[in-house]
């Protein structure tokens, strides 16, 4: 439900703000959560307001948790190595005046964070920032490797386990295949068949990764789980990477997944949601300053498995999420925002697009790993 300005006001006056504020407007342009910027009487811009979708994160509890562990984690670590201007370089979420994470309005549950000052984030990169982006993905992963197991939960449930994203697919094909799908109950899957078989042929080769965990041979770690390319702020005159940002999803999981969901948005030529299918194919100078950035920091902590499995996680990543948009488009468009009514079968083939031009060039990726192992 949109809220009138005074109602976003009365918001942001439950929390322990030092400053009069004035307005929040939306600001960035994601698919799940609602982002305000909320300036002061002066313009200039001082907080950041979220609404979390509390559908999708329905704990919000364990959520804020979450983040407050980890923003706490790596100020602790930023402050051991003596880093200044640490209010840039980690978010800092602000209390409610009665000293909690986060206000419920009755129907919303609200956060707020400090806005970091004189940077932005990019929705394209060059191969410069890619490097730059790798190293602070690398950085990220080692200052959270650290925290105890047990400390973080799920904050969506096998949010990046393949086998359960094949299953909500498969689970989307029947309902619909039965006319139980109130949004559009026949066509869409008429429509998507051939999509549908094609992720079928990938389906077993890519869940090596649950399937290695089972075994033994791939372990979890702490990941962000979002790593797009615009969940990263960049200091605006150095471009260096100042701090990751969006770390609702920051949880226990397999390590492809930060370096897989960067490939899947930084290294694509094209939009995420691309109408002209020849705009999308794999930058490969992208794909390699990321890696040589990410290995630079990430070397020390991971097993040669990982490490050779690494251009399989771009693949990964850009499969799991053709897979998640296709279903949500069968499933009459519930999960993600959409801003058309085809948005969800557009953004599935702009990603087996992607998907596509990833797996011709994955003997060339596979040999680029080459020299770390
Ligand atoms: P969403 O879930 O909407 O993707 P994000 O937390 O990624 O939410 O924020 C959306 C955009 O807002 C980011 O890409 C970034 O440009 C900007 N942004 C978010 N938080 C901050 C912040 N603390 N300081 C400056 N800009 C921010
Ligand atoms: C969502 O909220 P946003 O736009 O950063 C989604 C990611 C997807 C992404 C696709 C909680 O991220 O998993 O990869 O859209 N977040 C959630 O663009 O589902
Ligand atoms: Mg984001």
């Amino acid at each position: 439900m949109a809220k009138t300005k005074e109602q976003l006001l009365n918001i942001l006056d439950q929390f322990q703000l030092d400053e009069k504020v004035v307005s929040a407007e939306p600001f960035g342009n994601g698919h799940i959560n609602d982002t305000l910027k909320v300036t002061n009487e002066k313009g200039e811009i001082k907080y950041v307001l979220q609404r979390i979708n509390h559908l999708i994160f329905t704990n919000v509890d364990m959520l804020q948790n979450n983040i407050h562990v980890v923003t706490t984690h790596i100020r602790k670590k930023l402050e051991e190595k003596g880093e200044t201007d640490i209010d840039r370089k980690v978010l800092t979420f602000l209390p409610t005046k009665d000293g909690k994470k986060y206000y419920f309005d009755g129907d919303s549950y609200w956060r707020v964070c400090l806005f970091i000052p004189r940077s932005k984030s990019y929705e394209e990169v060059t191969p410069e920032l890619s490097y730059e982006a790798g190293k602070a993905f690398g950085d990220f992963q080692t200052m959270l490797s650290d925290i105890p197991e047990g400390t973080l939960g799920e904050t969506i449930p096998d949010f990046h386990n393949m086998e359960f994203r094949l299953k909500q697919l498969r689970d989307a094909v029947a309902t619909n295949a039965a006319g139980r799908v109130a949004a559009n109950p026949a066509g869409r899957l008429e429509e998507v068949k051939d999509l549908v078989e094609e992720i079928e042929k990938r389906a077993e080769a890519m869940c090596i990764q649950e399937r290695l965990y089972r075994e033994g041979q791939l372990k979890k770690r702490t990941n962000h789980c979002d790593t797009k390319v615009n969940n990263m702020m960049f200091d605006a005159d150095s471009d260096k990477v100042l701090c990751v940002i969006d770390l609702d999803t920051v949880m226990p999981g397999f390590v492809l997944s930060d370096i897989g969901d960067f490939i899947r948005t930084g290294a694509n030529t094209g939009a995420e949601d691309d109408e002209n299918l020849d705009n999308v194919n794999v930058n490969m100078e992208i794909f390699k300053a990321y890696t040589r950035g990410y290995m630079e920091k990430a070397k020390a902590f991971l097993t040669p498995t990982e490490i050779k499995l690494l251009p399989y996680g771009g693949r990964l990543l850009t499969y799991m999420q053709t897979v998640r948009f296709l279903t949500d488009y069968i499933n009459g468009d519930t999960y993600y925002k959409i801003h058309s009514p085809k948005h969800n079968l557009i953004r599935t083939k702009a990603q087996f697009k992607l998907l596509q031009s990833l797996e011709a060039h994955a003997e060339e990726m596979d040999q680029f790993m080459n020299q770390w192992l």
